[in-house]
């Protein structure tokens, strides 16, 4: 895709505010409201509707309404391509502001957020709507005389929960899939940034998606988010985010036996061999950690770097953020904003204090940057070993830990030695060894001499404790159909 200077809209208008149901915009029963906070300036932007349990009912009647009989359960299936897609070309008509809403919200840089999670966005719902009239089943030579076949059937209402770090992109992640099966859906957005999600439901239903089909309400977690997922009128939940509360989801989603698909976090090995193209791999280990302020459930948090070169690799990686442009995510030039919010942060401080007590070197960062705004300085540690807290846990900011090898098997014990399994890489030019890597790691994806390369079409989703099933590619699309399979007597 091409870079674009983004076109800078740094008070773009805020249009949607309340819930989404059934096509209305809506207050919440309650009455109640929360604030949504500019991370990079710590002010209020708006209140949102806080949507609870009564928000949450309504929601999933729509989408039963629709569901069950309604115009889209009807719709043939070449059509709810083209209404996809033209969701897809009123996004793209938008993408400046929505860019900009974006960045407001989260605090991440503008050129990120119009170069890439907006256009990700676009790409991925087109690819879906690729998707919508090519689900096929199959014939099956049974025994006796009989002709059975199977078809595939969209697995019902389901209800969608997103993190707040690609808003947008995590919407389109979730609604591309379910819209091409024939879903309908409720999503409840990450209370911190529910402002795209938002307006890109606006935008289904000036494409011409049927009322009731998307329904965003916006609240928090233990309130719209458990009520979502309890609601015996769901039939999945997808949700992306911590894997404490996937366990909590869990139990609960248990008690309907909903179908179930989670992608959550990481502590992904990145690998540098001495005999890797350096300039390569050094720019790609940095961009792999400090994209998107650390907050990547994918970030290559863990870089193994063998030890003839490692402090080559610490050096350089040390002076790159040196020169790390930390500012005004409105300002096309800023390559690092503010984490999300004032938990981010501190959860983020904290782990730079564990890893000066477990005693890693602080080779660069460690502070918060200024007093206003959620900013943190982009931080490096060496020293590190497999032990320490920072190597150990997902801290979702800007705090690589780089680690030293010698010997390639332990390399692949201590890799695999995490209960995450997002994702990992490899740098090196010896082919044998890149798949050799790529076929012992325990990991979803694996990225050779790449790293952050996503598309549409390529499933992504974690082994062990990263996740269960996937999304993107034509895995993720399964995840929101049901076999049906039908026996008909020939005699
Ligand atoms: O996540 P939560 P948080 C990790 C990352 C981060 C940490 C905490 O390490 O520091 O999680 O972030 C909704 N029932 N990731 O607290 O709580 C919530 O409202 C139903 C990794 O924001 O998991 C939001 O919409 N829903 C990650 C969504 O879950 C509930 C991305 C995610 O919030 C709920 C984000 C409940 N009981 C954070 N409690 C990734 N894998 O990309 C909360 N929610």
């Amino acid at each position: 895709m091409a870079t674009v200077v983004p076109q800078v809209l740094s008070a773009p208008p805020i249009r949607h505010t309340e819930c989404f149901i059934g096509g209305k915009w809506t207050s919440s029963v309650s009455g109640k409201t929360f604030d949504t906070i500019n991370p990079a300036t710590e002010e209020v932007i708006c209140q949102v509707a806080e949507g609870d349990k009564a928000d949450i009912d309504a929601a999933v009647d729509a989408a039963r309404a629709q569901f069950d009989g309604g115009e889209w359960s009807k719709l043939d299936a070449r059509d709810r391509s083209l209404l996809m897609n033209r969701l897809a070309d009123l996004i793209e008509s938008e993408i400046d502001e929505l860019a900009a809403l974006e960045t407001l919200d989260n605090g991440k840089p503008i050129s990120d957020a119009r170069n890439a999670d907006l256009p990700l966005v676009v790409d991925c719902l087109r690819y879906y709507a690729g998707w919508a009239d090519k689900i096929h089943g199959a014939t099956i030579p049974i025994r006796g005389d009989y002709f059975c076949y199977t078809k595939r059937e969209p697995v019902g209402v389901v209800g969608q929960i997103i993190p707040w770090n690609f808003p947008a992109l995590m919407a389109a992640w979730k609604w591309g899939p379910a819209l091409a099966a024939g879903c309908t859906i409720v999503m409840k957005p990450a209370e911190q940034t529910p402002l795209t999600c938002l307006r890109m439901a606006h935008l289904a239903q000036q494409a011409g998606i049927p009322d009731g089909v998307i329904n965003v309400v916006p609240g928090y977690g233990p309130t719209a988010g458990a009520a979502l997922v309890e609601h015996p009128g769901v039939d999945k939940i997808a949700f992306t985010g911590e894997l404490a509360t996937a366990k909590i989801i869990q139990r609960a989603a248990t008690e309907t036996m909903k179908r179930l698909t989670f992608e959550l976090g990481g502590k992904s090995p990145n690998v540098i061999f001495a005999d890797a193209d350096l300039d390569a791999a050094i720019a790609g280990a940095h961009f792999a950690l400090y994209f998107n302020q650390g907050q990547c459930c994918c970030a290559g948090s863990r870089l193994f770097v063998e030890d003839s070169v490692y402090d080559e690799v610490v050096d350089r990686i040390a002076s790159r953020n040196r020169e790390h442009v930390v500012g005004d995510p409105f300002d096309p030039a800023t390559r690092q904003g503010p984490q999300v919010d004032q938990a981010q942060l501190d959860k983020v401080l904290q782990y730079v204090d564990y890893g000066k007590q477990d005693g890693a070197s602080c080779v660069t960062g460690g502070n918060r940057l200024g007093d206003r705004g959620y900013y943190v300085e982009p931080t490096l540690f060496a020293g590190v070993t497999d032990d320490m807290r920072i190597a150990r846990d997902e801290i979702f900011g800007p705090v690589l830990s780089v680690l030293k090898f010698s010997d390639v098997d332990e390399l692949v014990r201590r890799a695999n030695n995490t209960n995450f399994g997002l994702a990992a890489a490899v740098w090196t030019r010896d082919v044998a060894k890149a798949h050799r890597f790529a076929d012992q790691v325990r990991a979803g994806t694996v990225w050779v001499n790449c790293y952050d390369v996503f598309d549409a079409g390529a499933p992504f989703g974690g082994f062990k404790q990263s996740g269960i099933g996937r999304e993107l590619g034509e895995a993720g699309l399964a995840a929101y159909t049901e076999v049906k399979t039908v026996t008909m007597s020939l005699d």
